[in-house]
């Protein structure tokens, strides 16, 4: 074999861990896993803030192609927590004897398709070259950490963390003031635990944000059981619909309803908690007017919950349409506020102008504090793969390919970067779908093209440059099809970042048409790709 390896995988995460085990226990490939941290696990290895939590529902949020793994698993509450999923694909990496065969504390930070070999050169942080014919990215969505270039951070005289990097130590917050910056899905979780630690906490706002409340509790044993039972009733439930969530959107249009029975679902719905809110109607995220009311009822409640009027009033000033930005679902966020110890600085109003040694400042004042926690989110779905310094043929850099923005087939693979495969890449459902669900449908594919390739003696792969123009017209299609454009600071769109190009990434027509398409493309002799044998 002229490759140290048959495939190279970077990350060990829920989508490296499955991949190791497709291609190793069931293709017969010498395969190796590249991971940075110092464990497996991917997001839940290195976002471990306070409050921590998966967002999608406990037992939609595993591996659903092996029923012992379902079997032998048990999920405590309605949603995992950070320390639990982590066990969990600990659990998943002991069960399949992944752990000889995945190297941690080995960063990637290049990576070079050379034509004569047909394969990849993959240097890692420590001088290590490795070659192999296959480079899977399995790095994540979410997982190179973004804290704003804010002046004078380095001057600041206490600490500071990115919720995303946090230590494993944990940070004690107890008689500290803290200064909280951001208030996406994270931001929302830290809240109101840092608040019950911290002696203050001051939350910095740019975009007030909807959210729903989790009503997180004990696992339900007897759902926990019929899992257990029927793990392909609910294996084929999360495929079947539009997120990968298990449940289905409600086929009814608000327009359907009266006022009354309107403001009863909503109500339903917000005592039911979580993501489910989203479906209570078919046309939330399509029709703006329909939108309006779930985004008024929201509004309302936050305005009930909250009872410093000026508060409740920024907290609610919401500038998109509810769900298109990332959703977030809390744990009593809004009642943090009720705390005295609890301040909102409206920085879109009066915006951050630097940070020096002794806490923020705005332009209307100054607020000291002893820790700063960025929640600031991600350099999302492109960052950690840019950030690996990848070149395909002929010298082409990724950053050069994309830089108008990403362009992928089906988020899966690049032109112009053979036998390279980009798991949840951009241009894939990915982050607007429960994750692991996600994941199994992208690296059984992989898995079953790369069997493909063996079996046909065929030694390279890469897809038409035309078919990801095409593709990226088809993403952008999907999402102008929603109300999601609407959200013009968001990350799907690469807007958190300053000077990323604005595109919309995630694929927005559904998990279950994506996975279609794809099966589709699969039975066509993977229609659109270009083979070729080894030289
Ligand atoms: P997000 O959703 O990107 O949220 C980041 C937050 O940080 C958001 O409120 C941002 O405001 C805010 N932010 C970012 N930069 C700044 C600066 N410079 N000043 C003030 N505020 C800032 O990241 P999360 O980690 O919460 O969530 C990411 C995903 O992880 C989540 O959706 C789940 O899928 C898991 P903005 O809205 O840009 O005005």
């Amino acid at each position: 074999m002229p490759y140290d390896f048959d495939a190279l995988i970077v990350g060990a995460g829920f989508s490296g861990l499955y991949q190791l085990h497709s291609l190793r226990d069931q293709l017969g490939m010498k395969v190796r896993v590249l991971e940075a941290g110092a464990g497996v696990g991917g997001t839940w290895y290195w976002n471990r803030y306070p409050g921590a939590r998966c967002d999608s529902e406990s037992h939609s949020y595993n591996y659903f192609f092996s029923k012992d793994l379902i079997k032998n698993w048990e999920w405590s509450e309605r949603y995992p927590g950070q320390a639990e999923v982590l066990r969990y694909l600990n659990y998943v990496a002991d069960t399949l004897s992944l752990r000889d065969d995945i190297q941690l504390n080995t960063r990637v930070v290049g990576a070079a398709f050379d034509d004569e070999l047909c394969g990849w050169r993959v240097t890692t942080q420590d001088g290590q070259e490795l070659t192999s014919q296959f480079l899977i990215s399995a790095v994540g969505c979410l997982s190179s950490a973004n804290i704003p270039s804010i002046p004078g951070l380095d001057d600041f005289r206490g600490q500071y963390y990115h919720t995303g990097t946090w230590p494993h130590e944990g940070v004690n917050f107890a008689g500290k003031r803290v200064g909280q910056i951001g208030t996406g899905s994270t931001g929302i979780q830290c809240v109101p635990v840092i608040a019950a630690e911290a002696d203050h906490l001051t939350l910095f706002q740019r975009t007030a944000n909807f959210s729903i409340p989790a009503h997180n509790g004990p696992m339900d044993p007897d759902l926990r059981e019929d899992v257990k039972k029927n793990p392909d009733f609910y294996k084929e439930l999360v495929r079947s619909t539009t997120n990968g969530h298990p449940f289905r959107i409600a086929p009814r249009k608000v327009s359907d309803v009266d006022e009354q029975e309107q403001t009863e679902i909503y109500e339903k719905a917000w005592a039911k908690g979580g993501l489910r809110f989203r479906a209570a109607f078919e046309d939330l995220l399509s029709n703006q007017e329909a939108n309006d009311t779930a985004a008024d009822f929201i509004k309302a409640k936050i305005k009930e919950i909250v009872k410093d009027p000026e508060t409740a009033k920024k907290l609610a000033d919401i500038d998109h349409p509810f769900a298109t930005k990332r959703p977030p679902i809390d744990t009593h966020y809004f009642e943090s506020f009720n705390r005295d110890n609890v301040s909102l600085v409206d920085v879109r109003a009066r915006p951050i102008t630097h940070i020096d040694e002794t806490g923020i400042a705005t332009t209307d004042g100054h607020h000291e504090v002893d820790i700063i926690v960025f929640a600031t989110g991600f350099d999302a779905m492109t960052g950690s793969l840019l950030r690996m310094n990848i070149t395909g043929s002929h010298g082409l850099s990724l950053a050069e390919a994309w830089s108008e923005g990403p362009k992928t087939y089906l988020g899966l693979q690049v032109a112009g970067f053979p036998n390279m495969f980009t798991l949840t890449g951009p241009g894939s459902p990915s982050v607007l779908c429960n994750m692991p669900v996600a994941i199994e449908q992208h690296v059984e594919w992989v898995t079953q093209c790369i069997s493909f390739m063996k079996d046909n003696d065929l030694g390279r792969i890469e897809p038409e440059a035309h078919q990801c123009e095409e593709w990226a017209k088809e993403v952008n299609k999907a999402a102008d099809a929603t109300l999601l454009p609407k959200a013009k600071h968001s990350w799907y769109l690469g807007a958190n970042v300053p000077g990323k190009p604005r595109m919309f990434m995630p694929y927005a027509g559904g998990f279950a048409h994506y996975a279609s398409i794809c099966d589709q493309i699969a039975q066509e002799n993977y229609k659109g790709f270009s083979f070729s044998r080894r030289p």
